[in-house]
């Protein structure tokens, strides 16, 4: 069992890299699905899959909730000093990165670098923190899947940031956008996420949305020409949420998302960054928000986790659903795969999993979920009937009039007078069921 760490100390001592071991294994320390080098289709499974392990929820996140204070202790929180803590809580996060085997990762600005009120003293420690970054990048080889600033925790964005009211707190959000595109780029990041946090409104009596809408449009309009300027060349991703913390949050879903961005001008530069738990919290299914960005050519990336059925809120739980994860790998292997774009675990152990190995278990669970999802997937794509029947029921469209009708060679008078004529129309069944009996025929294969 190698043990690879590369800061001045180990911080998961006893857990070596975590090897593949195929279904057989019942080690809860090694992958039973996700064999990084298999080839699935013209693809290997860290090619489709693309994983990122996020900085916020695994090695920030205390697991506090509104009712009580954080249960973990982390090794790195022994440092007190704020920029040396930060120092340590990178080594843990490359390490666990290395052991886990992602060759990729995400963060926020100030999950890896401490916060300051102070432009200067908030840039230079970013800086400092980058820096160190990209040491440890090319020591491990582990890449950044994207990067992003959090506009939402500190209390001068309580009313938002780039959709403030008040243009102080709008000038003050560009300080960290401006700091997180420069870190992005400097960290050679293949996208940078925009996550509307407090863009949004408690109560539309006080709120001009028409203009707040516009100084959004404005500000990340401001934002790629910047990335663009200092050689940005990746997504800007712009991650859809419905509600938590706002009432009302202005990138509701994909839908809302896609017609915002078309209207603005954005569709080139800016893609979609679908996070199962939101899609869900919107009242959607996972794969309908990733199958209507898919529509719009922008599907972007994920963010893998799950929601709870019974409570509906955004608990960011891993993924363990194999149906979820056939569903949404079926949307992607259909459009042709995510990069640049990736599988982002946007998830946290729950509070009671307080163990350093909860961390490991919770990772190989989301990988193995998806390596599964998208073997079942691929066969299903490949080795059943299930795109055949598909098409078949849009087959009416394919010659006669049902084409002309698609190639806009009829008017509403010409499909009357073919009701006519054709009389009533048979009734087709959608056999949904034999859908999901062909779902459960290939997961148990
Ligand atoms: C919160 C969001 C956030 C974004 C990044 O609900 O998921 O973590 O992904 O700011
Ligand atoms: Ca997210
Ligand atoms: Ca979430």
């Amino acid at each position: 069992m190698s043990t690879p760490f590369i800061g001045k100390r180990e911080y998961f001592p006893g857990i070596g890299s975590i090897p593949f071991e195929g279904r057989q294994s019942d080690n809860p320390l090694a992958f039973k699905f996700y064999d990084a080098n298999k080839k699935i289709g013209d693809k290997t499974m860290a090619e489709h899959l693309r994983f990122a392990v996020c900085y916020w929820h695994s090695f920030c996140n205390m697991g506090h909730d509104p009712f009580g204070p954080g249960t973990r202790h982390y090794p790195w929180d022994v440092e007190t000093a704020p920029l040396a803590r930060a120092e340590a809580k990178l080594d843990a996060a490359f390490e666990f990165f290395t052991k886990l085997g992602v060759p990729y990762y995400c963060f926020h600005d100030i999950d890896m670098a401490p916060d300051a009120d102070d432009v200067g003293e908030y840039e230079k420690n970013l800086k400092h923190m980058v820096a160190l970054a990209k040491e440890r990048q090319s020591a491990t080889g582990v890449k950044l899947l994207w990067g992003t600033a959090n506009l939402f925790s500190h209390p001068r964005y309580m009313n938002g940031a780039a959709t403030n009211p008040d243009f102080a707190v709008v000038s003050r959000a560009a300080v960290q956008i401006k700091a997180a595109l420069d870190a992005t780029v400097e960290l050679g990041g293949s996208n940078y996420v925009f996550w509307g946090g407090r863009e949004g409104y408690a109560s539309l009596h006080n709120t001009n949305m028409k203009r707040e809408l516009e100084h959004f449009a404005r500000f990340l309009t401001m934002a790629r020409d910047y990335g663009r300027s200092i050689g940005f060349k990746g997504n800007f991703l712009i991650e859809p949420k419905p509600m938590e913390p706002m009432n009302h949050q202005y990138d509701f879903d994909s839908a809302t998302v896609a017609g915002f961005l078309q209207q603005h001008g954005l569709e080139k530069d800016f893609k979609l960054n679908i996070e199962a738990n939101h899609a869900t919290l919107a009242g959607h299914t996972f794969e309908h928000d990733l199958q209507v960005a898919s529509n719009h050519g922008l599907l972007g990336s994920i963010d893998a986790n799950r929601g709870n059925a019974q409570n509906g809120w955004d608990t960011d739980q891993f993924p363990s659903d194999l149906y979820d994860t056939v569903g949404a790998m079926l949307v992607v292997l259909r459009q042709g795969g995510l990069a640049p774009g990736g599988l982002n675990f946007d998830a946290k152990v729950r509070r009671e999993s307080t163990d350093a190995d909860d961390l490991f278990l919770a990772h190989i669970g989301g990988m193995d979920s998806f390596a599964r999802g998208l073997e079942v997937a691929h066969s299903l794509l490949t080795a059943s009937p299930w795109e055949q029947w598909r098409a078949d029921r849009y087959a009416s469209f394919d010659n006669g009039p049902g084409r002309d009708f698609e190639l806009a060679k009829l008017s509403l008078d010409d499909l009357r007078a073919l009701a006519v004529k054709n009389g009533e129309p048979t009734q087709r069944s959608g056999k949904q069921e034999r859908y999901e009996n062909l779902i459960n025929l290939h997961l148990s294969r």
